[in-house]
């Protein structure tokens, strides 16, 4: 094992290895390769592989000597290999972030290293040969702009970006030849923060490092003689004198220790120290956040296409976002107020939402708006809405009209900006260009991995999917982004067997448009882990009897066990002391409610022990205008059918009152019942973490997000959803131990809080963005000269590739009424 183990390091290489790993199984091996070869040209993943090892390695015993060995660990950290006779090109990951690509004869089964280009080339002649022998073919490689970034080295590092930028920083303050290169940046970035051009922190005397520091000496004896409560406004006027303006704090005490904390980062810095500077000094009031697509609005919109989870998190992160503003300006002995535009697309069309609405205050915040902007084109204003897959060619025209909107609303630039999924992240990387300000992006989910082969296959994708717009638009916006937000760690590099949402746009190909060498390093400091939460007033334990919803009760009784079916709901449950196993998602073929009711009706078991009851879409497939959801809609109505499920099955339709759903979560719980997320994929998964507060036992699948949420067994269970029958028997033998063990039940609902508690809490999330928009900030100054090289080939490619792919997607023809005949 310690060859395998040599090879979790990254500077191993398989292609040194691997050549005596297949002579030591050369016999097996031969046969092998031939099969790999013997079907001609075609594209492999992990399961093909095995199949072939499978077939030809009959004897168990022997095949599993094969498969322990290192070839067998080489074999297995396969994410991909392509056939072309006579040779077979692997793409190797054998450890999160890091790829290997070889090339094997299958002859001699000789072995060559080869690079991303070559492996890409390989891949590509599998359906496109001209373009793969394109010597010219486009060719996109950002890292070519990021020798001088510091990166991390360990697969564990990743996504603890802010961190490693803070050891860094304060690496190079250290009293190093590098130290005045830093500090003078330091106090160039504290000279340049201000409030609507009300300088803070620093007049323009104290303008370098030396000056700053003896001033800060004055200061710190000064403030020692002090009461600590004394207010700012009392020595106001002398700290002005020596060249300070406000927002060190509200007192003398809190003052003095951020004097002391900038004193110890210009003497002696350490990271710790660092971080704390930055939770410290008012660098952020305005922030704008763009979530474009969907209906976002605050009541009747969630279930709606496109609209779910990302609704939930912007709206719960604004209110924590804000709240932590607040606290910190009064701390820093301000008084302004901090205002957040959430940016939305206005619709006209807006199906009895406010979705029509320019300007809406958001509950829950004192200063906080959404703000819609029109999709408009030559022909007017788009009325209806349209597909997240379809946005495209509005963005440019939207992003201009909204930046005019949001700088005459926030009478000035905001100074953090944040994007949602990859039209709102374009929106805030055009707008942060050209204000020049800081920009943060989150993506919620890539849609890069969710398909098969989405890259080779774009061409066939495009007509529905658009995908050439939409892998473009990301691969810009990650570039540009100054920090990236994300809930989860496999989001950016996935699992020990499966790559990152991120981590897949490392290296990948368009055949016929581009091939991108090298698109994004997920070792970039940019990436960072920053959990959501649910919101804690609305889903909180079902024990917490005196905070209990109660007047919902009738109607939620009503909801699950009346028997009649209406708009609301159809099937009904026939013995109602059974527990209830509960799910609710949208009606996305991803969110999989089919197969939950598809493992649901085929096992007698489950059936036997617990009643089904989903929350999703509607009954009607005319409802909808969403390819997906129709189908989804089509197969339920199917299953039902088949399995014959009524009587023990309840589906009700979209419910869109949260706190009804908190309740209805714990009703679930009284039941003694558990939630179930069966999702092919979840990004990060909010039902997962609200059924968790309320102390409901959680199933949810293990493709994605809720793997790192869950630790099995403990605070939930993981379920595979390609594997429905073991995720249902799971699930079968939870109740049959909770029949056996009356303790289990509330073990893992008490397992499912403590986990909450401890990662997944807004206060946590709101904390550390706004100590990032500081960090971050400082940075993007602190290597402006290469951000900017790498921001004109990022702009050129916007303006060469993207604004080209947007004009191939459809634009509807009927928008505006004919304006009425004029009398
Ligand atoms: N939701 C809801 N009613 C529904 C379906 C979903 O209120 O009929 C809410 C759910 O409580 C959660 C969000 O929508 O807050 C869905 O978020 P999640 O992350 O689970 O999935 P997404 O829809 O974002 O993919
Ligand atoms: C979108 C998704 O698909 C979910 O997995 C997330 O939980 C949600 O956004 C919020 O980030």
């Amino acid at each position: 094992t310690t060859a395998v183990q040599g090879l979790k390091r990254s500077d191993s290489s398989i292609a040194d290895s691997m050549p005596e790993a297949l002579r030591q199984s050369r016999y097996h091996m031969k046969r092998c390769f031939s099969r790999f070869v013997g079907k001609g040209k075609r594209l492999m993943k992990l399961n093909d592989i095995m199949d072939e090892v499978h077939e030809t390695i009959d004897d168990e015993t022997e095949r599993n000597v094969v498969l322990e060995s290192l070839l067998g660990y080489i074999l297995c950290s396969t994410q991909e290999a392509v056939s072309i006779p006579p040779h077979v090109a692997f793409a190797i990951r054998p450890n999160p972030g890091f790829w290997e690509f070889v090339k094997v004869n299958s002859d001699d089964l000789s072995v060559d290293p080869i690079n991303e280009k070559e492996y890409l080339r390989t891949k590509e002649t599998v359906s496109d040969e001209a373009w793969a022998n394109d010597e010219n073919a486009l060719e996109l490689d950002f890292g070519a702009y990021d020798h001088s970034i510091p990166h991390m080295r360990l697969s564990s590092s990743i996504g603890k970006g802010a961190a490693f930028l803070s050891k860094f920083i304060s690496g190079k303050l250290k009293g190093n030849s590098l130290s005045v290169d830093l500090a003078q940046p330091l106090v160039d970035y504290l000279q340049s923060l201000n409030y609507q051009q009300d300088k803070l922190i620093l007049n323009e005397t104290l303008n370098t490092a030396s000056k700053l520091q003896q001033a800060l000496v004055l200061a710190e004896v000064f403030l020692t003689s002090l009461p600590n409560d004394t207010p700012y406004q009392n020595f106001e006027l002398r700290f002005k004198e020596w060249g300070f303006e406000k927002g060190w704090g509200d007192t003398a005490e809190r003052v003095k220790e951020t004097v002391k904390s900038l004193s110890e980062v210009l003497q002696a810095p350490d990271p710790v120290n660092l971080e704390k500077f930055f939770t410290r000094i008012p660098t952020t009031f305005n922030i704008v956040i763009f979530s474009i697509h969907g209906y976002f609005g605050q009541a009747d919109v969630l279930g709606m296409p496109d609209t779910g989870g990302q609704v939930v998190y912007i709206l719960d992160q604004v209110r924590a976002l804000e709240n932590e503003m607040l606290m910190r300006i009064k701390q820093q002995g301000l008084s302004m107020k901090p205002h957040i535009l959430v940016v939305t697309r206005l619709i006209p069309d807006a199906q009895g939402t406010k979705c029509g609405q320019e300007l809406e205050p958001i509950i829950g915040t004192r200063h906080s708006n959404i703000l819609r902007v029109p999709f408009v084109t030559e022909n007017g204003v788009l009325q209806q809405w349209v597909s997240r897959f379809d946005v495209y060619p509005y963005l440019e025209k939207f992003t201009q009209d909204a930046t005019t909107k949001i700088l005459e609303i926030m009478e000035g630039k905001p100074d953090l900006v944040i994007g949602n999924y990859t039209d709102g992240n374009l929106a805030a990387c055009l707008m942060a260009r050209k204000l020049g300000i800081t920009l943060a992006t989150i993506a919620h989910a890539l849609e890069k991995t969710k398909y098969l082969d989405s890259d080779l296959k774009w061409k066939e994708f495009d007509p529905k999917y658009h995908f050439s717009c939409q892998f473009t638009a990301d691969t810009i916006t990650m570039n540009e982004a100054d920090f990236i937000i994300t809930s989860t760690y496999q989001e950016i590099a996935g699992s020990k067997d499966r790559p990152g949402q991120y981590e897949s746009h490392t290296c990948f190909t368009l055949p016929g448009l581009y091939r991108v060498v090298s698109g994004i390093n997920v070792f970039d400091p940019k990436f960072n882990i920053v959990s959501p939460g649910a919101d804690q007033s609305v889903y909180f334990p079902y024990t917490d009897k005196e905070k209990r919803l109660t007047s919902f009760h009738p109607a939620i009784e009503e909801l699950l066990y009346s028997k009649v079916e209406n708009d609301e709901h159809i099937g009904y449950l026939e013995d109602r002391n059974k527990p209830i196993i509960f799910s609710m998602a949208r009606l996305d073929t991803v969110k999989n409610i089919s197969g939950l009711t598809e493992w649901f009706g085929s096992n007698k078991k489950l059936r036997s022990s617990v009643n089904l009851v989903v929350v999703a879409g509607f009954f009607d497939p005319s409802k909808s205008k969403d390819r997906e959801e129709i189908a989804e809609d089509k197969k339920m109505h199917m299953l039902i059918e088949k399995h014959q499920l009524k009587g023990q099955m309840r589906w009700i339709a979209a419910q869109n009152d949260r706190h009804r759903n908190g309740e209805l979560y714990r009703c679930i719980a009284d039941t003694r019942g558990a939630f179930v997320q069966p999702a092919l994929y979840e990004a990060f998964g909010l039902t997962v973490i609200e059924a968790m507060n309320c102390g409901l036992p959680t199933f949810a699948t293990n493709q994605g997000g809720p793997a790192e949420i869950i630790v099995d067994g403990v605070s939930g269970f993981l379920i595979d959803p390609n594997h429905g029958d073991e995720s249902s028997n799971k699930i079968v033998d939870f109740f049959e131990k909770c029949k056996q063990d009356a303790d289990y039940w509330d073990r893992i609902s008490a397992g499912g809080l403590s986990r909450i508690y401890e990662c997944y809490t807004w206060t946590i999330y709101a904390n550390k963005v706004l100590n990032m928009g500081g960090m971050y900030t400082f940075w993007r100054q602190l290597h402006k000269e290469q951000k900017q090289a790498k921001q004109r080939y990022i702009q050129m490619l916007y303006n060469l590739l993207f604004r080209n792919l947007a004009k191939t997607v459809p634009v509807p023809k009927l928008e505006v009424p004919p304006p009425a005949p004029t009398a």
